[in-house]
């Protein structure tokens, strides 16, 4: 407990102290946004003193250090998390009721620092959750985006997006360390000089233009262990005239450019998931954090250690993804060109510190950089990639002699581009996927012929998720009744929760759960009412979908099946039928016209469907608008039902089937991603599963697809949803929905037919559907499955995945704060 900072009475007095001080106003004078302001730097005061004391037992234990390299973090709002892990967040809440403040309402003010696109950036900020937690010291290293994922607004049922400023009140929890400053180059060439003093050749980078990188700290607190560690996120800096080479002094373009490179490059987030987008600024942004972090991380151990050879001793840098890659050749470059170690001991250092995971399978999300413009930018990187890639084509020749396939396959450098998974599997120690089934797709398909070259490599660390944010942030009812039933455990130790297992035939336990399961839906109906206008019942079965927009995510599959169902209410009415809304979440990359086009659809249904008396309000669909770490928390501890119905072998892992689970919701799914190892734990008949398998997917992808028109023609019932895309019933445009409906029957350009197995899926999916209203209808059967959900979710905290992470892969040492 941190009680001698929150003591009530202190903790009052310093918000009005605050106030006074950055407002000149009295407490009843002062605006929420105020309030909220006075607050956090109240709860700052405490995790700096903390943040200063983990930096000192580092100091003196010298542990070695993790750097998770990752372009992005999704945060979400940290005041009610920061409190969550102080364990004071119901003193400070008691605190501001009596100040007659509510602290609700007083989380509401902060934006939702929104630096990521969804799992893979949300996976990074619960590492550092669990990093900090299990006493491991930690850097994340990323990018200070001065505006971070797009808000969401939906008009006419069409997603806009409105620019995230988050950073224009000023963000509390930041700090700037202009000391710790590094200077990034781009462009220009490479001489060779011939050194005297070694006797050698080095090369030398001229005529490039700078930045400066400067660094913003975030502080991340672990739960209750007074451990804070460090979120370092880089803004970039124009390097004003004066401090020009006096080569360019007067050079007044050069000063413009090098302005321009500077406002430019850490303007935006790329808002694509699993895709691609090939833009010369993202790779200028890739190159800036990772170089500023690789600068940061050697600079500080060498304050402490004199042999730079043993580097790996003390420093593990994780690449999230194939995103900071080129830090495989930007820590040559350093180790070579500015510690003065040759090729061979700088490889060697290099290959011991790096390691790679792979968050993706999907085609157009393999990172590949046109030679051109990458030495371009990048001209002595380059130069080292060359020299990577040389080497490797002749350990295959050497391994494989005459096999030029293998070439073709596997080289860094090939068809005018830089792969930069290769170079991240050929460089890292460790390449790991992030659920059982994706790692062993990666070792039979993807990286098949990488995995037969260097098996020891390959490794599984199955995706989690931090339980201090999304049940005992986000589902405090639940929470407390976790722990009046199992005690407090669970909170750190998430395999604690089968204890519940006892439970789940109890009947006044069910009862209770249900309770507070219907609590949070009345909560969440409180919301869509305030932001939908939308009313749902609270006694119908809330069904989520939320997630990013994609095709391969299904989305289409949900909302062709509420028409489905729509038909059949409307041809049946006097039919069975339990009370239904379907909710969905879910943004769209803003270049990706047919996931807008999806968001449209589910709105046009959701006005029909909505508006429609004669079903009686049988039927309902909502979409929230801007879904985000923020509500989302709301929406996981309200739901009954996980979609999670992504086509077999394309989701990687997905988190969101976790935080689901966690809350008690049975998942309904295919067998693709985590949602395997969900159903290992909870057992398949307390989930509803459908669907083609992951090898039946890949089957018939490689014998060239399927025909979805044989069901089209013989299957009346979905000829009939297909044809009211286009038919009016949704749209007075009937072109409207023309490219969805050609999408799912017509081969288009090198796109075949429904490629990911919509119709193939449906009649399945929509008996699992059938199933669930079923099991729901048994109240008993129904609360005891949500209860084992729960209960059977300890596997999935990222505490777990942390520490196999440390175990296999970093060899971290804990640090204890007295
Ligand atoms: C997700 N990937 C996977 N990518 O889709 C998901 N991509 O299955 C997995 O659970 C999660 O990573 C964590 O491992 C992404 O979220 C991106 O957001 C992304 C961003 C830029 C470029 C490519």
């Amino acid at each position: 407990m941190i009680d001698k900072q929150f003591k009530k009475e202190a903790f009052k007095e310093s918000v009005k102290e605050n106030v006074k001080f950055l407002y000149r106003k009295k407490l009843e004078e002062a605006t929420q946004e105020q309030i909220f302001q006075a607050v956090c730097y109240t709860v700052k005061d405490v995790i700096i003193d903390n943040w200063l004391e983990t930096q000192n037992a580092y100091k003196e234990q010298d542990p070695k250090t993790v750097y998770y390299m990752s372009m992005e973090f999704l945060m979400g709002r940290a005041l009610g998390n920061n409190l969550i892990n102080l364990t004071a967040y119901k003193e400070v809440k008691e605190a501001l009721d009596e100040l007659g403040l509510d602290l609700n309402v007083i989380e509401d003010q902060e934006p939702d620092p929104a630096l990521g696109n969804g799992g893979l950036g949300r996976l990074a900020a619960c590492f550092l959750d669990s990093l900090a937690t299990l006493n491991y010291s930690a850097y994340g290293c990323g990018i200070r985006y001065r505006y971070g994922m797009f808000k969401q607004q939906i008009k006419d049922g069409y997603q806009i997006e409105v620019p995230d400023n988050w950073l224009k009140n000023g963000y509390p929890f930041e700090l700037r360390r202009p000391e710790y400053a590094k200077e990034v180059h781009f462009g220009g060439y490479v001489d060779v000089e011939y050194d005297p003093a070694t006797g050698s050749n080095k090369f030398v980078h001229k005529g490039y233009q700078a930045v400066k990188a400067v660094p913003f700290d975030m502080p991340i607190v672990g739960y209750n262990n007074k451990i804070v560690n460090t979120l370092r996120i880089w803004d970039a800096e124009p390097i004003v005239d004066f401090e020009l080479d006096s080569f360019d002094k007067g050079d007044y373009k050069k000063a413009v450019e090098q302005e321009n490179l500077a406002r430019n490059i850490v303007e935006v987030l790329y808002p694509n998931d699993n895709h691609m987008a090939g833009k010369e600024l993202r790779l200028k942004q890739q190159y800036f954090f990772v170089s500023a972090s690789l600068q940061a991380a050697i600079a500080k151990y060498k304050k402490n250690h004199k042999d730079i050879m043993k580097l790996h001793e003390k420093v593990t840098f994780q690449m999230n993804d194939t995103h900071p890659t080129v830090a495989v050749a930007e820590l040559m470059r350093i180790l070579m060109d500015e510690e003065g170690l040759g090729w061979d001991d700088a490889w060697s250092v290099t290959t011991k510190c790096v390691a790679y995971t792979n968050h993706t399978i999907m085609a157009e999300a393999l990172e590949k950089w046109p030679v051109e413009l990458f030495s371009r930018l990048l001209p002595r990187v380059y130069q080292i990639i060359e020299e990577i890639n040389r080497r490797f084509v002749l350990e295959i020749q050497e391994k494989y002699p005459g096999n030029y396939d293998k070439i073709k396959k596997m080289a860094i450098l090939y068809d005018g581009q830089v792969k930069m998974a290769h170079l991240a599997i050929v460089a890292g120690y460790s390449v790991n996927g992030v659920a059982k089934l994706h790692t062993e797709i990666l070792k039979k398909q993807e990286l098949k012929d990488f995995y037969e070259m260097m098996p020891e490599k390959f490794n599984n660390k199955t995706n989690g998720i931090t339980q201090r944010r999304f049940l005992l942030h986000g589902n405090q009812l639940l929470a407390d009744w976790v722990t009046d039933h199992i005690g407090p455990e669970w909170i750190t130790d998430l395999s604690q929760i089968s204890k519940l297992k006892v439970y789940v035939d109890d009947e006044k336990a069910q009862q209770e759960f249900m309770n507070i399961k219907y609590q949070n839906k009345v909560r969440l109906a409180k919301y869509i009412l305030e932001h939908n206008g939308v009313e749902v019942n609270p006694r119908s079965i809330f069904d989520v979908q939320v997630k990013r927009l994609h095709e391969y995510k299904r989305q289409l599959l949900n909302i062709l099946h509420v028409i489905y169902l729509y038909d059949q209410i409307k041809k049946h009415p006097e039919m069975d039928f339990y009370p239904r809304t379907f909710i969905f979440g879910a943004k769209a990359s803003a270049g990706y016209a047919r996931a807008k086009k999806i968001i449209k659809l589910i709105n046009s249904v959701a006005d029909v469907v909505n508006n429609d008396a004669s079903i009686e309000g049988k039927l309902k669909v909502v979409f929230i608008e801007n879904y985000r770490v923020s509500n989302a928390e709301m929406i996981f501890a309200a739901a009954d039902v996980s979609e999670q119905i992504s086509t077999a072998s394309k989701e990687a892992s997905g988190t969101g089937n976790m935080k689901f689970m966690l809350n008690g919701a049975p998942t309904l799914g295919t067998m693709d991603g985590a949602n395997v190892e969900i159903v290992d734990e909870v057992g398949k008949e307390n989930a509803f599963i459908f669907g083609l398998s992951a090898d039946e997917v890949i089957n018939y992808e490689n014998n060239g697809g399927y025909d979805p028109r044989v069901i089209y023609n013989t299957d009346d019932e979905i000829r009939q949803v297909l044809t009211e895309l286009v038919n009016g019933t949704f749209s007075s445009d009937t072109e409207l929905f023309r490219d969805l409906y050609n999408s799912l029957l017509n081969q288009n350009g090198g796109e075949r037919a429904d490629q990911y197995f919509i119709l193939a899926d449906f009649r399945s999916y929509a008996a699992a559907q059938k199933k669930v209203e079923e099991a729901y209808k048994d109240e008993k059967g129904w609360a005891r499955m949500a209860m084992l959900n729960t209960a059977c979710a300890g596997k999935f905290t990222s505490d777990r995945t942390i520490q196999e992470y440390v175990d296999d892969i970093w060899h971290l040492d804990k640090v204890y704060i007295k």
